[in-house]
């Protein structure tokens, strides 16, 4: 059998200024045309289908776009809500969509039911889970502790019991929406941390023979078996390296895995670019990213005059501007956004207290801004005011 595995599309969001529904829209064209190209015959999208729980309109025109030309082309889709989607607004109409074969899983009472496809060699059992966001799922798996990797752990176990009650010889596939260990983080991944650990160990997943995960947004293998497609589309400089892609893997009779990675189309290059205004504007060497999506990080000990005007002259599609002006060492005034950098927000919250008291926080003092922040990130209310 054969699968295209894709996620964190994010239809909605914008990168910077520019707003890249056309650029999303080209994406699923290219989704379609892979499908039929490569004869798949099964796609699945591991979660972040949108960017918010309340997409705008144009979000949730595409996206019924995309269900409508999957559904004409008669391939079975096996979808799952990520932590950017709404679970219970995506999951409406659910049950009737399934009767066109798009089987969108984002209740997690139903990480044990597979969606059921066949080839020549039997069935695939296809497990949707949604993501699992610990404190509130922890009652339905019966976990004490919220953490992902308790949840995940009773939710494969789930998988793993339904799985041994099926016909011998039973091939599976996972989709999961976490940030497993060993895997890449970039900037436009919404931080999942709970309790201060975000990460569950690639174990949890034993048992299946492909895990098609979302959540990182860089196309990455981390076992032959569990791999992340990453987002079809770059949502921060940081992915400026990034090769965007889809995995198009082939099960065999046995559940022997063999996958080969499909480029998704590049709307525009990224580049991130670094120097005096003077020399960004005259470096011959930077000819080849005069067309693409600039961010520009100026060290000029002093803040030249418009610099995004002159700087667009030449780089027409500049999209960030950063300052860090090179100083002598003693010289203070490192900039703030190079001082909250790769920091997460608990970090960052300790260091305010730090910086406003003199003295740090103690481990209790620790625990309850990690609490705070859980329960932030577990109120989708909160959430959606938040952004
Ligand atoms: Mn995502």
């Amino acid at each position: 059998m054969r699968l295209l595995h894709t996620s964190d599309w994010h239809l909605g969001r914008a990168f910077h200024r520019v707003n890249m529904l056309g650029a999303q829209a080209g994406f699923i064209g290219h989704l379609v045309e892979t499908v039929r190209e490569h004869a798949v015959d099964a796609v699945v999208v591991s979660g972040d289908v949108y960017d918010r729980a309340v997409p705008p309109l144009a979000a949730v025109e595409l996206f019924d776009d995309a269900l409508h030309r999957l559904a004409d082309l008669g391939v079975p889709t096996v979808m799952i809500s990520g932590n950017h989607d709404s679970a219970r607004r995506l999951g409406v109409g659910a049950g009737l969509i399934d009767r066109a074969g798009i089987h969108l899983r984002t209740d997690p009472a139903g990480c044990g039911t597979p969606v059921l496809l066949s080839d020549a060699h039997g069935d695939v059992a296809f497990y949707g889970l949604p993501y699992l966001e610990p404190a509130l799922v922890k009652t339905e798996f019966g976990v004490e502790k919220a953490g992902h990797e308790p949840v995940l752990a009773a939710a494969m176990d789930r998988v793993r019991a339904d799985l041994a009650t099926r016909a011998p010889g039973t091939r599976s596939v996972v989709l999961a929406h976490a940030f497993v260990t060993g895997g890449e983080q970039s900037d436009s991944e919404r931080d999942i941390t709970v309790g201060g650990v975000a990460a569950v160990p690639c174990g949890v997943f034993d048992g299946v023979d492909y895990v098609a995960l979302g959540h990182l947004h860089g196309c990455q293998t981390l076992t032959g078996r569990v791999r992340y497609s990453g987002s079809p589309l770059p949502y921060s400089f940081s992915e400026h390296m990034h090769r965007k892609s889809m995995w198009l893997v082939d099960l065999d009779a046995e559940g022997s895995v063999t996958a080969e990675r499909v480029d998704c189309p590049v709307p525009r290059a990224l580049a991130r670019l670094r120097g005096t205004l003077a020399d960004l504007l005259a470096d011959p060497e930077l000819a080849a990213h005069e067309d693409a999506w600039i961010e520009a990080t100026l060290t000029d000990p002093v803040r030249p005059d418009e610099p995004m005007a002159r700087l667009t002259e030449r780089f027409p599609h500049t999209l960030s501007l950063l300052f860090d002006p090179e100083r002598a060492p003693d010289e203070p005034g490192v900039s703030y956004a190079r001082r909250l950098a790769d920091r997460t927000d608990q970090q960052i919250a300790e260091d305010f207290v730090t910086h406003v008291r003199g003295a740090g926080p103690d481990g209790r003092e620790q625990g309850v801004l990690r609490d705070a922040f859980d329960a932030v990130r577990a109120d989708d209310t909160v959430r959606e005011v938040a952004r």
